[in-house]
């Protein structure tokens, strides 16, 4: 007895252990189940479209989801069709019996459920309020001579995390690339991808018109743009798109995760946790991030809340395409490469949206350190689309752009004048004191600016903060007499006591409530001394540095002219 017990416990044990799914296998399959597929919507119903024939791992082919997606035919005479009631007749007495059990085991009538269609519809939207739902988006990805594989990842990526009924299309949009497969072998290996297509941009014009003529094709409701070298994290699409479905003038950007240019380690935001960046722009209007302010973090009512940033990044991000076109797309005379993401910042804020970034949706980019691109007419197209968004948005403020800078010829700017007039965007000192109110506003006239003439050269600033002779940088003699470097950071010419070399250091006036430290004040003297009130000391140089010395009218090192 004791032996066949042993061989009947022994065979359980085989038996169990030999099922092939096991509840862990069980969850595994469900959840490949549920992954998202690439498909698109057309006219009531969801048609999916899995990229057949090779069909990818996490995609479902056309037979497999049918079953499980699409809504057989429906008879509209069938028991509770179209949500209706079930009507039974006369009952036979043995049905009777069926439905009174069924009503004492479940408190409701499963005799009617057990006859109703397991798929029946429930007839026409009867919300008479209009509710909730996601819009559905086309991906824009503008590339030239970008690599293959960076490509493919973003495309890939793409497909794999956003779910099929959201997703209308991905359009690559080639910027005249010359590269070979790119421009042989692209449209014929995104064919099998279904939802994909390639549009091309004969001339090289740069990614702004590209993005445009990805707009104009775009038959999605949003328009999501990325760069042709980014990765998107799970999830990542639908916060975006519910931002716009709740506020249709949000134009939002994804929390840009950082894909390391030398190993492509994608940073999540988890590996830095409670940490926000927002966009702002320098003065000589380079776009930057910064750690949000408390302020606006104190707005948010938790993690997930949306936050409003001054300006964006430019290269991830959706918008609502109605209202793309309404606040006038970009300033389609930009050319090739930058200035875009802050005139589209100004654009949006000025006439009347809002600039958020989603913190629940994470999307990783390569971040380079400089441009690979060569501009065929030259960098200065990168100023010249400075130069078109100051004089478009900034008013009078474009001024301190262009002492700090060479104004360039810019072309017509009047498109873009007459949209902001239409539209009645406000002007540039209500996006100063509503939407970046932090911002040091230098002086529309400072008393002085330039260079150290005498010697020809400009102040330059190292990291260490030593202050040498070069011909670099610029400061402003402004009517606190600070010596300022407006340029990134507030940064002052401190007068240290002493033989130390002179250094900058953070101005410690900041607008409102501040005041001017005694030792980054200097007074410009008749003798064309920079003296500093203070010590009494007059900066001079001294073997190519700065320093503060006595006072002495002779003295050709310290003579000043600012101009
Ligand atoms: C940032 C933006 C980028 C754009 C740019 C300013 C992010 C993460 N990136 O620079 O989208 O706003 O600032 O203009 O926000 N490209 C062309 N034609 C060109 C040059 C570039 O199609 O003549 C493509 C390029 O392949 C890429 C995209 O445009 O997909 C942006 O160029 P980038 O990656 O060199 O710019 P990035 O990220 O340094
Ligand atoms: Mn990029």
């Amino acid at each position: 007895l004791a032996v066949l017990a042993s061989f009947l416990f022994l065979l359980r044990y085989v038996m169990h252990y030999s099922r092939k799914s096991t509840p862990f296998q069980e969850l595994k399959d469900l959840r490949e189940k549920h992954r998202p597929v690439t498909g698109v919507m057309s006219g009531s119903g969801l048609r999916l479209e899995a990229p057949d024939p090779s069909c990818p791992p996490g995609f479902y082919s056309k037979e497999e989801l049918k079953p499980h997606l699409q809504r057989p035919r429906q008879n509209l005479r069938a028991p509770g069709a179209n949500g209706k009631a079930f009507v039974s007749g006369t009952l036979s007495f043995a049905e009777h019996l069926e439905k009174e059990a069924g009503m004492a085991k479940n408190q409701f009538n499963q005799f009617a459920s057990d006859r109703i269609s397991l798929h029946r519809s429930l007839g026409s939207d009867s919300r008479f309020w209009r509710c909730p739902g996601l819009p559905t988006t086309s991906v824009i990805i503008v590339f030239h001579n970008e690599a293959w594989s960076t490509l493919l990842r973003t495309v890939y990526s793409v497909l794999h995390t956003a779910p099929a009924a959201l997703l209308t299309e991905i359009l690559l949009v080639d910027d005249a690339s010359t590269d070979d497969h790119l421009k042989t072998r692209l449209e014929k290996y995104v064919q099998k991808l279904k939802i994909v297509r390639v549009l091309r941009q004969r001339e090289r014009k740069g990614l702004i018109t590209a993005r445009l003529l990805g707009a104009q094709a775009a038959r999605g409701e949003v328009l999501t743009f990325l760069d042709s070298h980014c990765e998107c994290f799970p999830g990542w699409l639908e916060p975006l798109l519910a931002r716009i479905a709740e506020n249709p003038t949000a134009v939002v950007s994804p929390n840009i995760a950082t894909i390391d240019r030398n190993n492509l380690k994608f940073s999540k935001p988890v590996d830095n946790p409670h940490f926000h960046n927002r966009g702002i722009f320098h003065w000589s209007l380079n776009f930057r991030w910064e750690t949000t302010p408390e302020k606006e973090e104190m707005r948010r009512r938790n993690e997930t809340y949306p936050i409003r940033t001054p300006t964006f990044a430019g290269g991830l991000f959706s918008v609502s395409k109605s209202y793309f076109e309404h606040i006038g797309t970009y300033d389609d005379q930009m050319e090739f490469w930058g200035g875009e993401n802050l005139e589209m910042s100004f654009r949006v804020w000025q006439c009347g949206g809002q600039l958020e970034i989603i913190p629940c949706s994470v999307v990783g980019h390569i971040f380079r350190l400089k441009s690979p691109h060569t501009f065929p007419k030259g960098n200065s197209v990168v100023t010249r689309n400075l130069v078109r968004l100051a004089e478009v948005w900034m008013d009078d403020y474009k001024w301190i752009y262009y002492r700090m800078n060479r104004k360039n010829t810019f072309g017509d700017v009047s498109g873009c004048l007459k949209i902001k007039e239409k539209l009645k965007c406000k002007n540039f000192t209500w996006y100063l004191n509503n939407v970046y109110p932090e911002a040091y506003v230098p002086e529309l006239n400072p008393v002085m600016f330039g260079a150290h003439r005498d010697w020809g050269l400009f102040l330059r600033t190292y990291p260490n903060h030593t202050v040498y002779l070069c011909a670099c940088q610029y400061f402003e003699y402004t009517s606190r007499r600070e010596l300022r470097h407006n340029t990134g950071k507030q940064l002052c010419l401190q007068a240290d006591p002493g033989e130390t070399p002179v250094s900058v250091k953070l101005c410690r006036f900041k607008g409102k409530r501040t005041t001017v430290a005694p030792a980054q004040e200097w007074q410009f003297t008749p003798e064309h001394h920079l003296k500093n009130p203070s010590s009494g000391k007059c900066l001079t140089v001294q073997r190519g540095r700065l320093k503060m010395t006595t006072c002495k009218s002779s003295s050709r090192n310290q003579r000043w002219v600012l101009s």
